[in-house]
């Protein structure tokens, strides 16, 4: 395992020009290796994932079969999954990460009053948590970016990410960075752990989706409107286990950040990543972003930033599908509510919200977040802003702006644009996720109360931005909200119709238009980067037995060896079962760092099936009472029983938060069993020692009864492609038996025998 003394380049907050070198360096012999392997031309995501194997030679190209080792560049966590990373990280005993790292304090933010007080607050109030990653930064070589300075992946877009790299995140939203042409991949604090240990990071050889974009974006469509069209079109499922790879003559014509946002909301598909190639626009963003000799190495090797020719000529020989987007055609769309891809074209979400029912006044309008918070997005609301006051006009509803970065907020401030915002009523928040993940102080409504939301943000999840269930979330581009906070309503067509003054002005607005990038560069603003120390040996890191929000962790049990019987049924969950389901955001955001008290939240939003209200509900099979699933959790673990949670589709969409994978495992989980999972999630479960098992007849899931006992078998021949027999013993005497099927390779099964990855990880220390 490759042990690194001194933190060296991690010192910066940027990447070293000689690790890029470094990398470009190696670039053309890795893709003659997979060319020559493959007999064929390669998709610019082959390229990156061969110059990044373990081994070119030796790695597995299987695509949705082989799990392969890389060597990513870097390693990128938010604080509310940093402390859970770097508490195991801690565990592991080294001197120093391996590779370069940063931590983003972003999350931990309460969006209440405004960006000063807000952000005041929030110092105060996280200081424990803030103290503890500034230390644990400062020990191990870690680059720390202080609250304030903006989203993790607006930083990393702006800082770090570079055209060939490749890098994992901490943060379902980190292949926010395929904008700028890098494989960037959302994983649990364990991946990332690995990776800062010097060990690879392993993963399903992804499948490939092209996206070939012709004809350019013009009118109200907008780079978000591309990803909300092929979410409708993939679904929340549909990119699973894949990369996204935009190309075609229309790709060009999408600014860095424009791609960022499409790139941005590829977890929304489940997509791995989703990437766009190196080309001018992409060398732009470097030159703007003070990185003009990294778009000059890259020039050097720009062939291999893209796809071959022959890919782009005939993609559906080399993808496992292709969607064709014609950019010329494209409207604005809406999403929502409660879930990103039920989308529609804005000219029919007046017919639909009146025939859903929906709330036609729109209680709250949102821009920003990592998905849109860039120059241009602030630009074109700007535009529309800047019509409404010269038609003396303010929005109905209320309207906040959170700037995706200190360097983006610096700026448009500087050139006015914030300005135009605020003169039609809009309240400006801090640089960080604030309402976007719970982090929202309203009082204008009650909890329960049905309303109507319009957001640029990425997820629609219920109660996510808010807490409350009751709120319907839609999301669109920022100049699409900015419109709807302007008539306030979800039934008013802003593209065809004009907005009415309260004294009848009548205005139709027009497109908006803006820079992609500032005329007058960018405006770093306050620097929020600290360094590592430059010897961590000397930095003590301390957290206190009595602390309620951080907690130091004990090594999840070994297996026995024994096979699972008896097992109960927790919750079967019917729909769908989120991450912010399993374990919501929001206060619990709190308690991130501490596994004891943020098990009490353990599946609270979840719908069981058997016990359905309110959500979050089980029932106690010793004496049917019906519990609170944090509670009944509590007690089965109290009692020695083990339990399973039974789950639908697409279990665990959503974060990358590993709690939601932690928590159950903690309680007394043994095993999952699903229609089918999420990515992230899944592997999160499988590094946390949990089973992660999915019906093999998917309908199978209809037998499970809320009393049955269930035993797993044969769990001595764990086997890679086995499947494992599940027998569910029914109240009534009645037995079934059925097949189960999982992904685990021969090292996710050594972590399931050993307790945990991070126990493997332990003992090959010692
Ligand atoms: C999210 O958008 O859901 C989050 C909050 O950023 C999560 C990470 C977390 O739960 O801390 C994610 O997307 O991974
Ligand atoms: Fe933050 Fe929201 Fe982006 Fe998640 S999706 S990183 S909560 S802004």
């Amino acid at each position: 395992m490759a042990e690194t003394t001194s933190p060296g380049p991690q010192l910066g907050p940027t990447t070293p020009i000689e690790l890029i070198e470094s990398l470009y360096s190696r670039y053309p012999a890795a893709v003659e290796v997979a060319k020559r392997r493959l007999g064929r031309p390669l998709t610019f995501a082959e390229k990156v994932l061969i110059a990044h194997a373990d081994d070119p030679e030796t790695v597995g190209l299987e695509r949705g079969v082989d799990y392969s080792d890389y060597r990513p560049d870097r390693v990128a966590m938010q604080d509310a999954t940093a402390q859970m990373a770097l508490l195991q990280f801690i565990t592991a005993g080294l001197p120093t990460v391996a590779v370069p790292s940063s931590v983003h304090c972003d999350h931990l933010i309460q969006a209440r009053v405004g960006a000063d007080a807000d952000l005041e607050t929030a110092i105060d109030t996280n200081a424990e948590v803030y103290d503890f990653l500034r230390s644990v930064s400062a020990k191990y070589g870690i680059g720390f970016w202080k609250p304030g300075s903006g989203i993790i992946h607006q930083v990393v877009l702006e800082q770090y990410a570079f055209p060939g790299a490749m890098m994992i995140g901490t943060d379902s939203h980190t292949p926010n960075a395929g904008g700028l042409a890098t494989v960037a991949i959302g994983v649990g604090g364990a991946d990332a752990v690995d990776v800062m240990a010097g060990w690879p990071f392993n993963t399903r050889v992804p499948s490939l989706i092209g996206v070939h974009l012709t004809g350019s974006l013009s009118g109200w469509a907008a780079a978000k409107d591309v990803i909300l069209k092929v979410a409708g079109i993939l679904t929340v499922k549909g990119g699973t286990g894949a990369i996204v790879e935009y190309f075609g003559p229309g790709a060009a014509t999408i600014s860095a950040t424009g791609r960022a946002t499409i790139c941005n909301m590829g977890a929304e598909i489940g997509a791995t990543c989703s990437l766009f190639p190196y080309d001018e626009q992409t060398a732009r963003y470097l030159r703007a972003t003070r990185r003009e000799a990294v778009a000059t190495l890259a020039d050097g090797v720009a062939e291999h930033l893209r796809c071959d020719p022959e890919v782009e000529a005939n993609p559906e020989q080399y993808f496992d599908r292709v969607i064709d987007i014609d950019l010329d055609e494209l409207e604005p769309h809406l999403v929502g509510p409660h879930t990103p891809d039920l989308d529609r074209p804005i000219s029919d979400v007046k017919q639909a919200a009146i025939k859903e029912g929906y709330p036609l006044d729109i209680s709250y309008a949102l821009v920003g977040s990592c998905t849109n918070s860039s120059y241009e997005d602030i630009g074109r609301a700007a535009h529309v802003a800047r019509q409404a006051k010269a038609a003396g006009l303010k929005v109905r509803t209320p309207l906040l702006i959170t700037p995706g970065s200190e360097q983006v907020r610096a700026t448009i401030e500087r050139d006015g644009l914030l300005a135009d915002l605020e003169a039609i009523g809009a309240n400006v928040l801090a640089n960080a996720c604030g309402p976007c993940i719970g982090q929202w102080k309203r009082d204008d409504i009650d909890k329960g109360e049905v309303n109507t939301i319009v957001s640029s943000f990425n997820r629609n999840f219920p109660a996510r931005n808010d807490g409350n269930a009751a709120t319907l979330s839609f999301i669109g581009s920022p100049e699409t909200t900015v419109a709807f906070a302007l008539s306030g309503r979800l039934d008013h067509d802003f593209v065809r119709e004009p907005i009415v003054g309260d004294d009848g002005t009548e205005l139709l607005l027009e497109p908006p238009t803006a820079d992609q990038l500032p005329a007058k560069g960018f405006d770093p603003g306050k620097s929020g980067f600290v360094s590592p120390a430059a010897d961590g040996s000397t930095v003590a890191v301390a957290v206190s037995p009595t602390s309620e929000r951080l907690e130091l962790l004990e090594p999840f049990p070994a297996w026995d060896g024994n096979d699972f019987l008896g097992l109960r049924v927790l919750m079967k969950a019917v729909g769908k079962c989120t991450t912010d389901h399993i374990s919501p955001a929001g206060p619990w955001l709190r308690f991130r760092g501490h596994l004891t008290n943020i098990s009490k939240n353990l599946f609270i939003g979840a719908n069981n099936a058997f016990a359905l209200d309110p959500p979050g509900s089980g029932v106690d099979v010793r004496d049917g009472s019906v519990q609170p699933l944090p509670d009944l959790s509590a007690a089965y673990k109290q009692a020695g029983i083990a339990w399973v949670a039974i789950g639908d589709e697409n279990y665990g969409e959503g974060s990358s938060r590993e709690h939601a994978a932690m928590e159950p495992r903690y309680m007394g989980a043994r095993a999952i069993i699903v229609r089918s999972f999420a990515r992230i999630h899944e592997a999160n479960l499988k590094k946390q020692g949990v089973l992660a098992l999915t019906f093999k007849n998917p309908d199978d899931y209809e037998r499970v009864l809320v009393d049955d006992e269930i035993d797993i078998v044969g769990l001595a021949d764990l086997a890679p492609g086995k499947p494992v027999t599940v027998v569910i013993r029914h109240a009534d005497g009645q037995t079934e038996e059925i097949e189960t099927v999982h992904t685990m390779s021969d090292e996710h099964i050594r972590w399931f025998r050993a307790g945990s990855a991070l126990n493997v990880l332990r003992a090959e220390r010692s």
